[in-house]
């Protein structure tokens, strides 16, 4: 049994989160995730947690790899008839992955937190990772485009991202709550991870819930944060379009800036040599290795290097 001092907490998103904390789980290590609840959406009167989803189904051995989401090998036929039925339908929710979002709607509908959802999940699907939302209130990341304001859904799925965008907000994270064990958590951690998201949409979200900044200001030489961009442009999905709104500079510099009150350390790209020095310069320790994790040694290999990275406690 490992000491609470040796556990590990992630701050995550989706997909590469995902892989994170499976590289942690190769290396047995005690993880604990803090899970994105920002792109949480109600559709056909549904309750849906994407990013916890992938993280559920990624860690279960049960998520579409292709795609980032749902379910290997679902079918749509639930979709299918929804647009019989003539209504929208161009948020495809799995015949399987279905399955999930009834359940979970079902027990939020009977007075169950998101927590314990969660935790219901969790422990069904038998996975050693700890995993809690961020907070059991509702957070909305909203995308404020030139064709107006925008669920994160609606502008990442429906309109393919195709809207400029000028700001990004967090709707109601002002008035929310951490989740009960967050701040337990963070505090009884050897180190806590921020892992390669989307800095926006994944992780901004779980930021803008009070008391967690200044919680991870307080700690920050605990704090390490794995960049999500390597050089200026190999960067997928929408992250530049929300950086630049946000005007930072999209790179890993521009990463770092925007968590450099919260970190101590930042891991960037053995590649990304130029970026180093303009890094250290706000302050922060900087750490070059190879961060991709395409295959399940690499994931295990980044987890080793991060949980070696000297912090202190
Ligand atoms: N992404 C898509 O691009 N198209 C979809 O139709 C879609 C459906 C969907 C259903 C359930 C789910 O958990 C995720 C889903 N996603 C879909 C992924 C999601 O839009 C985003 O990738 C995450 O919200 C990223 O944070």
């Amino acid at each position: 049994m490992l000491k609470s001092s040796q556990l590990i907490t992630i701050l995550s998103g989706g997909t590469g989160s995902m892989k994170l904390v499976r590289g942690f789980s190769q290396i047995e290590r005690s993880v604990a995730v803090i899970l994105n609840v920002g792109d949480n959406v109600w559709k056909y009167g549904l309750y849906i947690c994407p990013d916890i989803d992938t993280i559920l189904y990624g860690l279960s051995g049960l998520l579409d790899t292709r795609r980032g989401w749902g379910m290997e090998g679902d079918t749509f036929n639930f979709m299918d008839q929804t647009g019989k039925l003539g209504q929208e339908n161009w948020f495809r929710i799995g015949d399987r992955d279905l399955a999930t979002h009834v359940l979970r709607t079902e027990l939020i509908r009977n007075g169950m937190t998101l927590t314990n959802v969660t935790e219901y999940l969790r422990s069904t699907y038998k996975l050693n990772a700890e995993l809690i939302p961020i907070s059991d209130d509702s957070i909305e990341t909203r995308i404020i485009t030139n064709r107006g304001e925008l669920n994160i859904q609606e502008f990442w799925v429906k309109y393919k991202a195709a809207p400029k965008v000028v700001g990004v907000k967090y709707k109601g994270a002002k008035n929310s709550k951490l989740a009960a064990r967050v701040l337990k958590l963070i505090r009884s951690s050897e180190r806590i991870v921020i892992a390669p998201a989307n800095p926006i949409s994944s992780i901004g979200p779980s930021l803008a819930v009070p008391g967690l900044k200044n919680e991870l200001s307080k700690i920050k030489e605990k704090v390490i944060a794995i960049s999500p961009i390597v050089g200026k442009h190999a960067f997928s999905g929408p992250a530049a379009k929300y950086m630049k709104a946000l005007k930072l500079e999209i790179s890993p510099v521009g990463v770092a800036k925007y968590y450099s009150d919260i970190i101590g350390t930042f891991v960037i790209s053995k590649n990304d040599l130029l970026f180093e020095s303009a890094i250290k310069k706000l302050g922060l320790n900087v750490y070059l290795t190879d961060i991709a994790m395409n295959t399940l040694h690499e994931e295990r290999r980044l987890a080793s290097f991060v949980a070696g990275v000297s912090v202190r406690i």
